[in-house]
């Protein structure tokens, strides 16, 4: 098949999904033509198979804000008649999902009929999509899809809540490229970050409010008191400064590393004990599985999708939202007992191994033959 990936470009969820699947359906011998405005960070283009097309908006002194969405709508009608694209595969609502309905009704109106598969993500329906600026356009461009993909039963459930959907909805989740993760186990330098009596913590995130990264040093400071540790921060975004200043008022920057956006997600997850992942909400939490696969318990919260990925007691624990004593109460708990450290290490690889991406990847490609079919018949 020639599919179309439309997707945002930076280190976010929706972003390495899409690039992930792309990438593995290429090698497959699918087409794919990737479209964004910057090239995708995990894009790796050494492969006949994969295209990518950076979508410009010119500057023009009349627009105080640029319109994307036409650009975006423009390429696509292009790039389809150009390449004679099968489908159109968007990840994230906004705006990918309206500018993709565009572009199908523009083609339709000269005769080309193309699928549009829209999968959403989490915060283009739980925090942005469903704010009364975009509400009536999202609800637009779900229901003018026509396959719809959410990444959780809880992101299925919030999705029918938050908007009037007249469609079916399926549930793909995320996933992880098991074998890559495995590879990583060999080359896993422990002892650059912290000796041998020492525990890692991690966490990974876009710093965003809603990933609550104060609530990880919060919980940290009283977990350090106990439980001799490092902390390793991944990621950069908003919050980041409040984290650093938090953690300098604690004392803790000699145990606290703040490694700002990274490609070696893996390689530092490898050597990880725990991963704390407070959230105020996530649709799935790839974060999570992403520690799971690398034999790291995930103590997180027990709201959005968490709970469906994060078996508590065995991978490692939830808790509610904000509730720091519980955070570091089941991180002594768990990191002060070693046989049953050992034991959640390996539950949380057991149960992230059901998630790899040679199981779910023929789902979208499942979804995409319906689409087609749907199409033709
Ligand atoms: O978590 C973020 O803020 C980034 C966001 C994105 O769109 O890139 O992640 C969302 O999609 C990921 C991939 O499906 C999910 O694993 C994340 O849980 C989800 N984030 C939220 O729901 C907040």
């Amino acid at each position: 098949m020639k599919i179309a990936i439309v997707c945002y470009p930076t280190f976010g969820g929706s972003g390495v999904i899409a690039t992930e699947l792309g990438m593995s359906l290429a090698k497959k011998g699918h087409v794919i033509h990737f479209i964004s405005y910057k090239r995708p960070v995990r894009l790796d283009l050494d492969d006949e198979n994969i295209f990518f097309h950076e979508v410009h908006v010119p500057k023009y002194p009349l627009f105080h804000y640029q319109p994307y969405e036409l650009a975006l709508s423009s390429m696509l009608v292009e790039l389809v008649k150009l390449y004679q694209i099968d489908l159109l595969h968007v990840h994230y609502a906004i705006p990918h999902a309206y500018a993709a309905c565009m572009a199908k009704h523009i083609l339709l109106e000269q005769g080309i009929k193309i699928p549009l598969v829209t999968t959403l993500h989490g915060s283009d329906i739980t925090l942005v999509g469903s704010h009364p600026f975009y509400k009536p356009a999202v609800t637009y461009s779900i229901n003018n899809s026509d396959f719809i993909t959410t990444v959780s039963k809880s992101l299925q459930k919030d999705t029918f809540s938050f908007f009037n959907i007249h469609k079916e909805i399926q549930i793909i989740p995320n996933f992880i490229n098991v074998s890559y993760y495995n590879s990583i186990k060999n080359d896993c330098n422990r002892n650059d970050y912290a000796s041998d009596a020492e525990m890692i913590i991690s966490h990974v995130s876009n710093f965003r409010p809603v990933k609550r990264v104060l609530d990880v040093i919060e919980s940290f400071n009283k977990i350090s008191k106990i439980i001799p540790s490092k902390l390793m921060m991944i990621g950069d975004g908003p919050d980041k400064t409040k984290a650093e200043k938090l953690a300098y008022q604690y004392g803790l920057l000699d145990k606290v590393k703040f490694l700002g956006k990274t490609q070696e997600v893996a390689e530092i997850l490898c050597f990880s004990d725990l991963m704390i992942l407070p959230s105020q909400t996530e649709s799935f939490g790839l974060a999570a599985l992403e520690a799971m696969i690398s034999s790291t318990p995930v103590i997180s919260t027990n709201s959005g999708g968490l709970p469906e990925l994060n078996v508590h007691g065995k991978t490692g624990f939830l808790v509610e939202i904000g509730d720091i004593d519980a955070i570091s109460k089941y991180s002594v708990k768990i990191l002060s007992d070693k046989k049953a450290l050992i034991k959640m290490k390996k539950e949380a690889y057991l149960h992230s191994i059901k998630y790899d991406i040679n199981l779910v990847v023929p789902l979208y490609e499942k979804t995409y033959q319906r689409a087609l079919d749907m199409f033709t018949s």
